[in-house]
């Protein structure tokens, strides 16, 4: 009779040491790389996080110092969004983003102002999905 139960309690712990690595498993899904997830989990350090939604940047005023600026771009809405940066002479457009995923954009402004920046998906800079990023020297 003692061994049996014993038994059975060595089953119970087995069955729940099996439940809580599924869970941790779970947990871990999709956290792979820079394009993974939607937290910003996988950022560079230093990196300036932006949500894109339909149709905002947040936030829409970007403070940053001159010099190489990264910035962790975080698709929150439910269409792909982008964000391009008018630098004269040198525009830049980061990749588009897919619906609930991040993306690492990373441009270099050696000259201190402010620039317009805005999603080039049709319709959205219209809609409003435009800002500023201010750059100090
Ligand atoms: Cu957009």
């Amino acid at each position: 009779m003692k061994v049996w139960s014993r038994g059975i309690a060595r089953v119970t712990v087995l069955v729940a040491a099996a439940a809580l690595l599924m869970l941790a498993l779970a947990a871990c899904g999709g956290g792979g790389n820079n394009n993974e997830g939607n937290g910003g989990g996988n950022a560079p350090a230093g990196a300036i996080t932006v949500k894109m939604t339909e149709f905002k940047f947040d936030p829409s005023t970007i403070e940053a110092k001159t010099g190489e600026i990264t910035f962790n771009l975080v698709n929150d809405g439910t269409v792909e969004h982008d964000m391009h940066i008018e630098i004269p002479g040198n525009p830049q457009t980061s990749e588009l983003v897919a619906p609930g995923k991040s993306a690492t954009f990373t441009v270099t402004i050696n000259e201190a102002g402010e620039y317009q920046f805005w999603c080039t998906v049709p319709g959205h800079r219209e809609s409003g999905m435009e800002g500023t990023l201010k750059v100090e020297g």
